[in-house]
């Protein structure tokens, strides 16, 4: 029997910790990354947006991207990894992409799903899981980011119908939703509420000069006294857990995707050090060239297992929200390393959209900061080993 051998780019061998399906689910995203996405992103990144955005939306719910692992109501009803694996070949495109299916599927169909009314699930779960229908989710406000049960957006009752007054910031899709989730203050607490986008009273002013999520849609959602029926309330969402309910489905799904920035990054630093020469010789063939790729690629490896540890309790019902922060503030903060040190091997080269580094860099800021801080992940883990709330 010949000792075992290790490849290259699966270096704990983690490949044999899937099933033929889980591959198979994988080889899909990662054919739709490399033909949909890969030839037009640094495009779509340099003009700041995706003309055919619509179209893409199909394309992911013909995928089964959207609400991927939801059961029944158009969904796909396929695992928590099933569903990690494709956001980590979608954010090896950009993070856009999976941002994109974080909202819809984790964010906005996840909240309809958990908490909505037989007749919102009807209406919004079934053409959203197509790309039909598009959502967003409205929790973070000018001045309330990290502390949403400060929110300041408020929904007063007005006969039987609710009348929603008040600024979101910061919205993935908002400008190209057709429906939006909103989180709000009632006289009983935070409630949920399903805002068609068209009601009068409802703007979603697109923010621009990003330099990161270039290619991602964000925006401002104004409620000008919009007015919904009582049944536009989300029936079972009741206080502040609701909306970090919804956090927790999101943020699984970042623990997979940084990882497949990461892992674009890493490629191709390596490939660039192999092939770049100086002082006579491949860059890769220097120490301190190899002891770069050597540290990425054990924090890759890592952060995928990780990723794959935290998918198989998610799957098996044992996954604690403490368990999600550690993935997220982890996988993040390694891909964002990762990617800054690859854009350093690739020297010049590495500043420029031809290659797809510093376009992941950027995007990672983003990743980093959004779904909750780093700093906020430290301070749930900080409660979860002292027991003592640090946050206010
Ligand atoms: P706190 O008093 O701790 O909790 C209030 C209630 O919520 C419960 N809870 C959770 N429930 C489920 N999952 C979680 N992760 C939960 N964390 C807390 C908690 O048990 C309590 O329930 P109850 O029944 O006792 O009322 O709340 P706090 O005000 O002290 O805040 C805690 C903190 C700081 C951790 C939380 O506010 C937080 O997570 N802040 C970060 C905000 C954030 O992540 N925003 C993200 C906005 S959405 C977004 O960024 C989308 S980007 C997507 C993309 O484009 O990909
Ligand atoms: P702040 O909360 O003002 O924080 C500023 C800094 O202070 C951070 O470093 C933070 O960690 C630190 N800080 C705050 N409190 C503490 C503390 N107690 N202890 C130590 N440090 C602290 N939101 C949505 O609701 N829906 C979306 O779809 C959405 N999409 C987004 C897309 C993009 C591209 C971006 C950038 C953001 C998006 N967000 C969205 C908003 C995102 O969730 C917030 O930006 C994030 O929660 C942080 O809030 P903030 O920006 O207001 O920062």
């Amino acid at each position: 029997m010949s000792d075992p051998r290790v490849t290259p780019d699966d270096l704990l061998g983690i490949d044999d910790l899937l099933s033929d399906d889980e591959r198979a689910v994988r080889a899909a995203a990662r054919e739709f990354s490399r033909r949909l996405i890969a030839p037009q992103i640094a495009e779509w990144f340099e003009n700041g947006g995706i003309p055919t955005m619509r179209d893409l939306a199909g394309e992911l719910g013909r995928l089964g991207a959207l609400g991927m692992h939801l059961r029944g109501y158009g969904c796909a009803g396929l695992s928590a990894v099933d569903y990690g694996l494709t956001c980590l070949e979608l954010e090896a495109g950009d993070s856009a992409i999976r941002s994109f299916v974080s909202v819809q599927g984790s964010l906005a169909m996840y909240a309809i799903w958990r908490y909505g009314s037989a007749e919102q699930k009807q209406q919004w779960l079934p053409a959203m899981a197509a790309g039909a229908a598009i959502g967003c989710f409205g929790l973070t406000e000018p001045d309330h980011g990290s502390d949403p049960g400060s929110m300041r957006t408020t929904a007063r009752r007005d006969g039987a119908d609710w009348l929603l007054t008040g600024r979101k910031a910061w919205i993935t899709n908002g400008s190209i939703a057709d429906v939006a989730i909103v989180w709000a203050r009632t006289d009983e607490g935070i409630r949920g509420f399903v805002v068609p986008t068209t009601t009068p009273g409802f703007s979603a002013p697109e923010i621009k000069h990003k330099l990161s999520l270039r290619a991602s849609v964000t925006s401002e959602l104004v409620l000008d006294d919009v007015r919904l029926p009582a049944s536009a309330e989300l029936p079972t969402a009741k206080g502040l857990g609701a909306p970090l309910s919804c956090l927790n489905e999101a943020r699984y799904g970042i623990v997979w995707g940084a990882i497949g920035a990461a892992r674009t990054a890493y490629e191709t630093a390596l490939s660039y050090a192999t092939t770049r020469t100086q002082f006579g010789k491949p860059i890769a063939g220097f120490q301190l060239t190899q002891a770069k790729l050597v540290d990425m690629a054990v924090e890759l490896n890592k952060g995928l297992l990780l990723a794959l540890h935290l998918g198989r309790r998610k799957d098996a019902g044992t996954l604690a929200p403490e368990q999600v922060s550690f993935g997220k503030l982890n996988n993040t903060r390694s891909a964002l390393e990762i990617c800054r040190t690859a854009r350093g091997i690739l020297g010049a080269n590495g500043i420029s959209l031809d290659f797809p580094v510093i376009r992941h860099m950027a995007n990672l800021e983003s990743v980093l900061t959004y779904e909750g801080t780093v700093e906020m992940h430290t301070l749930v883990l900080g409660q979860a080993i002292t027991g003592v709330a640090a946050f206010r």
